[in-house]
């Protein structure tokens, strides 16, 4: 084991995962993470930042307690970030009970783990502005009461919790991340974002004609994901650890970001766009917009990438990806492998 500083990242196969990953092997860190032992692998993101060779992987389940004791002891890392978790929404309503294990019940699993294998480790809890859901008085900050409005929100609310019980009871460093949405051309495909860049640049190519949504109404604060990884490292690198809300301030309809998408493809959102009910969740969150003052001040961070131009980023990419895929090249993506949502049945439709 090297002299440098260790990080376990739990769900490195993921969005941030993977950026945080880079991030923290630019900074000089030996980087651990945990994946999921799948019948196809899943570590395109890692390869697609180039970083698949300087990553050290360790297969761990969050629903197995052995397995995470068995990632701490492999990696004996100063700092985990627990990034690993069911992240979708929608999924949780047709999974609760399971999105509860994963996502809410194994943040107990992994504090425990540390507090027995090494209380000084430093602990990153992924939360999300998801615990304001139905809470309208904006913009939601640290002190804003919670109010999940979905079962993944309401694991979410339990991991938030136990992460601040551990702090006080154990004087372990835990922090929570309140992250607001955020995005980047690594986002899995079932986000709302990434499919709509995804299919704008197959519509634009001709090998689609319409982009079908659900709630074209929802606002969001949304961010670039390569900034808000910082922010999980800046946390982790105070006197005290306390709790923080990352966001940028701003808040956009589903709609708009749409249209700024089929704009940044130079194509006319006329006649593209359907709504389908079967992308209508059973209770959905209206708008969320985020007051980050407490970490512009405390830890000096503030989004760099705006809201046009993360659409712009992310319809380029795929747009480029598309195009690569049509001339034959081979690389580490996603969307060629996924079938149309539209085969899907969704237990949790509208219908
Ligand atoms: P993501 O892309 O969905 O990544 C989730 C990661 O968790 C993946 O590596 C996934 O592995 C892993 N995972 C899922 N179930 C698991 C299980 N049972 N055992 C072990 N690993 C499991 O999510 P993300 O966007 O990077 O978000 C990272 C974290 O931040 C999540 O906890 C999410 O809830 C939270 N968050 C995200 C946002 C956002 O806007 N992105 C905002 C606030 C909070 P596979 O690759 O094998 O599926
Ligand atoms: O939905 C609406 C949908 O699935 C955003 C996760 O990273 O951020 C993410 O959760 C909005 C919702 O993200 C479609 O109803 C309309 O109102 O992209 P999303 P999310 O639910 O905000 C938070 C902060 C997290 O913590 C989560 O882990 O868009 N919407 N039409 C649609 N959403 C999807 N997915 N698909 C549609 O067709």
């Amino acid at each position: 084991m090297s002299d440098s500083r260790r990080a376990l990242i739990t769900g490195i196969t993921g969005q941030d995962g993977a950026y945080l990953a880079h991030f923290l092997l630019h900074k000089g860190y030996e980087v651990f993470g945990t994946f999921r032992r799948l019948s196809t692998p899943n570590l395109w993101r890692l390869q697609a930042l180039g970083i698949f060779d300087r990553v050290k992987l360790i297969p761990m389940e969050l629903i197995d307690s052995a397995s995470i004791t068995g990632a701490l002891v492999a990696s004996r890392p100063h700092e985990v970030y627990n990034l690993a978790a069911q992240s979708f929404v929608g999924a949780s309503f047709e999974q609760p009970v399971g999105t509860g294990n994963v996502t809410g019940l194994a943040v107990s699993r992994l504090l425990e783990c540390i507090r027995h294998v090494d209380p000084a480790i430093r602990f990153y809890q992924a939360s999300t502005s998801e615990l304001y859901g139905s809470n309208p008085d904006i913009p939601h900050h640290e002190g804003t009461t919670f109010m999940p409005a979905s079962p993944y929100a309401a694991a979410k609310l339990y991991g938030y919790w136990v992460t601040r019980v551990y702090r006080e009871a154990y004087d372990l460093f835990c922090v929570n991340g309140i992250l607001f949405n955020h995005e980047s051309p690594l986002r899995g495909l079932e986000f709302v974002t990434r499919k709509i860049s995804n299919a704008l640049a197959k519509v634009k190519l001709g090998l689609e004609d319409k982009v079908v949504l659900g709630n074209l109404d929802a606002s969001r604060d949304w961010g670039f994901a390569g900034d808000y990884v910082e922010s999980m490292w800046l946390m982790l690198q105070q006197d005290q650890a306390d709790d923080f809300v990352v966001a940028t301030g701003e808040t956009h309809t589903v709609r708009e970001f749409f249209e700024a998408a089929c704009q940044a493809a130079e194509l006319d959102p006329a006649g593209i766009l359907e709504v389908d009910p079967k992308f209508m969740r059973p209770l959905d969150v209206d708008i969320l917009l985020g007051d980050a003052g407490k970490a512009h001040k405390l830890l000096g961070w503030r989004p760099k990438v705006a809201f046009r131009e993360l659409v712009e980023i992310m319809v380029r990419a795929d747009l480029e990806r598309w195009l690569r895929w049509q001339r034959g090249e081979q690389f580490p993506w996603d969307a060629f492998n996924y079938p149309s949502e539209m085969n899907i049945l969704s237990r949790a439709m509208q219908v």
